[in-house]
């Protein structure tokens, strides 16, 4: 899976999807497959909750802050700024990163909100693009019944659905859709294969900049 790897820079492969999709479970299993063949990778997720920006943010999903929909917004998209230098980094010296939510996320919930699709896009001009988005499609019904939400501000079931519409209004070339409601088995298995074919074919691509 790295043959090459050691001169070529790494791959930005995005998980996307509803709250109880099964990403961060993926992501987890990817990343160790990767480790296991010897690839260099590093999970990643947003919000990273350990800033002083992700403990705010972090407060307000719990409920135990109310801050204006703006305001949120630009605090989930400071969140990422605060680790696009390391990003870059990271990918410029061969490290593949598999990242738990990102910009998507940021438009989805907060376009959900009924913020402007467009307001919502521009402050994540500018992040590197992803090579590879992986969306796992999870019906918002069958999401709600896996074990249930954890009671985060966001997890309901009509607020779910408007954020899937929203989802599929970013879709473009990089995006691969796959269907979260197979086993985990299944799924993994797929998963497996975009990100392989996804690493072989960005180490000689140039870093480029989201641009919607
Ligand atoms: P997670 O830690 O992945 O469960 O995400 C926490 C919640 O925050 C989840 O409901 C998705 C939502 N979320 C993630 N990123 C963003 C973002 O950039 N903007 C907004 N408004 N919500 C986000
Ligand atoms: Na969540
Ligand atoms: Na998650």
């Amino acid at each position: 899976a790295n043959a090459g790897s050691k001169s070529g820079r790494g791959a930005l492969i995005v998980l996307e999807g509803l709250d109880r999709s099964g990403k961060s479970s993926q992501c987890a299993r990817l990343l160790s497959y990767m480790e296991g063949q010897g690839c260099r990778a590093e999970g990643w997720r947003f919000p990273d909750r350990g800033t002083s920006v992700g403990q705010m943010i972090s407060a307000y999903l719990a409920n135990e802050s109310q801050l204006d929909d703006r305001t949120v917004h630009l605090l989930f998209s400071a969140n990422r700024w605060e680790k696009r230098a390391l990003m870059e980094s990271k990918l410029l010296g061969g490290t593949t990163r598999i990242v738990d939510r990102y910009s998507y996320s940021g438009v989805a919930f907060s376009a959900a909100k009924g913020l402007d699709i467009e307001w919502c896009k521009a402050p994540d001009v500018g992040f590197i693009a992803p090579d590879l988005v992986i969306y796992l499609d999870v019906q918002p019904e069958k999401a709600a019944e896996r074990g249930g939400y954890g009671g985060e501000r966001y997890e309901k079931i009509e607020f779910q659905k408007r954020v899937a519409d929203r989802y599929h209004s970013l879709r473009d070339s990089t995006w691969k859709i796959v269907d979260g409601s197979l086993s985990m088995e299944t799924v993994e298995e797929q998963l497996r294969e975009l990100a392989t074919n996804c690493i072989q074919e960005s180490q000689e691509k140039p870093l480029t900049n989201l641009a919607w």
